[in-house]
Parts: structure tokens; sequence; C-alpha cells
């Protein structure tokens, strides 16, 4: 296991300076931000980046995300056009050292929350899930840290309309598709694809939602043979289902050899299916974390793994879900997990 920590680049209010003293920490993960969804990703952006990564003495071996653009996702205007790109994008981030790339099929709207500094009573904030007011937003006037903001309302009503009409099998179509394109590349440049799952794992907006539950992971992963074709297994995004019992889908997936990145985080499940993002401990959310890891640990996982979104604590503010403190904490809870099945189980 390689402990990564998520970073924005160098507009990121934290920097890589802090990172690096977070005991155990490998490297980071990261994006070029500045470049439009569906182009191509200038080779010498990449290598700044991979540069100014290496310089502080951390890798940069994982891509989150590199985003497919939703034309791919619907099959229509320039699709053909964005698929080629993102194989060039495969092939220059290989070239660049880059080992495991990660991306998700959700349409429209990344991870969705109803309120992202929601305060807890121990006077911390975080992002939360309330079912009730996420029934009541009107997702073409909506804008979420995380969401693409260049689309007008009137934009937003067509794109979720198509998707409406799309539907959950026209989403799976164009999906294979998508897979079928890029992962030949992704093989022959021997990069780790692994995808994102939704978040959170259920349809929102009336629009189709795929990548939720054992049985599509099922589904998804036999899309194509090939152990590079995997995914970013969210703990946090598919344990906000409590129908996803994320310790298990850890063993049957890593058993398989189809984890390339972890992403470990913990929810508080509310009683009509809204939840709170919580700490990583499991004292403090629906999720049994030292479960997880153990399911990692006995299936040998080599990949790469992230604390994922943290709470707003001892006052910091910034990116929601992406602050330093509470991240950090989680990063060296797991190390102490980890270190503790190491030595319980002689290596
Ligand atoms: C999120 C996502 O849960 C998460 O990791 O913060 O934004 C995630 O990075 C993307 O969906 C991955 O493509
Ligand atoms: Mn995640």
């Amino acid at each position: 296991m390689k402990m990564t920590f998520r970073w924005y680049g160098p507009e990121d209010p934290v920097s890589l300076d802090y990172i690096r003293q977070i005991p155990k920490m490998t490297g980071v993960v990261s994006a070029i931000y500045s470049v439009p969804v569906g182009e191509v990703w200038p080779s010498d952006k990449i290598k700044e980046l991979k540069a100014m990564v290496e310089a502080k003495g951390l890798e940069l071996e994982v891509i989150e995300s590199v985003p497919v653009h939703e034309d791919i996702k619907l099959g229509r205007g320039n699709y053909k056009i964005y698929i080629e790109n993102y194989k060039e994008n495969i092939r220059r981030l290989a070239a660049e050292g880059i080992k495991c790339i990660c991306y998700n099929f959700m349409p429209v709207f990344d991870w969705t929350r109803s309120r992202l500094d929601q305060p807890l009573p121990d006077g911390s904030n975080t992002l939360v899930y309330y079912k009730e007011d996420v029934d009541k937003m009107d997702p073409a006037r909506l804008a979420l840290p995380g969401w693409d903001s260049s689309y007008s309302t009137d934009e937003m009503k067509e794109l979720i309309g198509a998707y409406k009409v799309l539907g959950e099998e026209g989403l799976w179509k164009n999906l294979e598709c998508f897979i079928h394109e890029i992962m030949p590349v992704a093989v022959e440049c021997d990069v780790n694809m692994g995808i994102h799952p939704d978040d959170p794992p259920w349809s929102i907006f009336g629009i189709p939602r795929i990548i939720t539950n054992e049985e599509n992971l099922d589904r998804f992963l036999a899309l194509y043979d090939d152990k590079h074709h995997g995914l970013s297994l969210c703990s946090g995004s598919l344990g906000c289902s409590a129908f996803n019992d994320i310790p298990r889908l850890i063993h049957k997936y890593g058993t398989m050899g189809r984890i390339h990145f972890a992403h470990v985080r913990n929810v508080k499940i509310l009683e009509d299916g809204s939840f709170e993002e919580s700490a990583h401990d499991s004292s403090c959310g629906s999720l049994d974390v030292v479960e997880m890891l153990k399911a990692y640990y006995e299936v040998g996982f080599q990949g790469y793994l992230r604390p994922d979104h943290g709470r707003m604590i001892w006052g910091e503010t910034g990116k929601p879900g992406y602050g330093l403190y509470d991240r950090a904490l989680g990063a060296c809870y797991m190390n102490g997990i980890w270190e503790t099945l190491e030595k319980l189980h002689g290596k």
C-alpha cells in the first residue's frame, strides 16, 4: 500500500511543504486543472507538475482525474474526437511516468451534497447530503465545487434532458464503447485505469447513475478482460448506501487484482438514507475502517491509497472536503492500523 494525498496544484491552499510532513506520505495525486475538459494536456504542463511534486521529495504516479467529456458519456457531438484526445492523454501521462489514472462516468454532476459546511456538535463542519434538501434542489440552477460551472441554465436543462432520454442502458452502451476504445492504449502504456464510483451511488434529479453497487461493478469489470481495467474503490461513495458491504467488496475485487486506487473515507448514514461525512475513525461513522484496511492487507494490496474527504477542523477554511488537518489525521489513523496489521501478521 502506498499512502498518498490529493493535491490541487500550486493554487491549493494545502501546500506540498505541509503534505510532505505527514508521516509516511509517499506522494500526491493531482491533475492539470487549467485545460478544458476533453482537450489534450500539454506535455510540458505534465512535466512541470511532476517536477514540482518531485522537488519536494514526493511522487506523482496517480492522476485524479482525467475527466470524461459529456459528449463521450452521451455518445453525441464530438465524442470521437474527445475519445482520441483521451487516448492521447493516457499516452502522454504514461510517458511522464504516471501509473494510474482515476476517472468517473457520472453524468453532469460529480459528488452531490446539500451543504458543504454543516456544523457538527464538536464545532467542526462537514459535507452532508440531506435527502429532504436535495429533493428540493433545482439542478439547472445549482453550482457546487467540483462541478463544471460553465453551463448556462438552458444548457444545463438540455443536458439533463438528454441524459433522461439516454437512460441507464444508453449510458452503459456509451461506457462500453469508451472502455473498448481506451483500454488497448492503457494496456499498451501499462497504465492502470480506475473508475471512481458514483457519489452518492443512486440516481439523482432523474439522471442515470450506473457505477453504484456490486452487480454493476461486476458488469463494469466484465466489459474488458485485462487487469489494467479496474477500480478506484471509494468507500465513502459506495458506502453511503448501506447495501454495499465495503470490506467484502475490497476482498472480492482486491483478490481479482482490480483495485488500483483506494479512497478511504467514513460516512454516517442517517435513518432516512441521508448521510454526513465523518472523521475517518470507525467510531465516528457507519463504516468500519479497520475491516476495510484488513481486507486491503489480506489481499496484499500494492496500489495507492488516500484519505478521502475530511471535515474542516481547528478553524481551517478552504476547499470543502480537502483541508489539511482532518485528512492528515485520517492518514495517520490508517498508517497506524496498517502498521498494526503488519506487526500482527509478521508483515
Ligand atoms: C471526490 C470526487 O470522492 C472523491 O474522491 O472528491 O471528486 C472524485 O475525485 C472524482 O469523482 C474522481 O473522478
Ligand atoms: Mn472518492
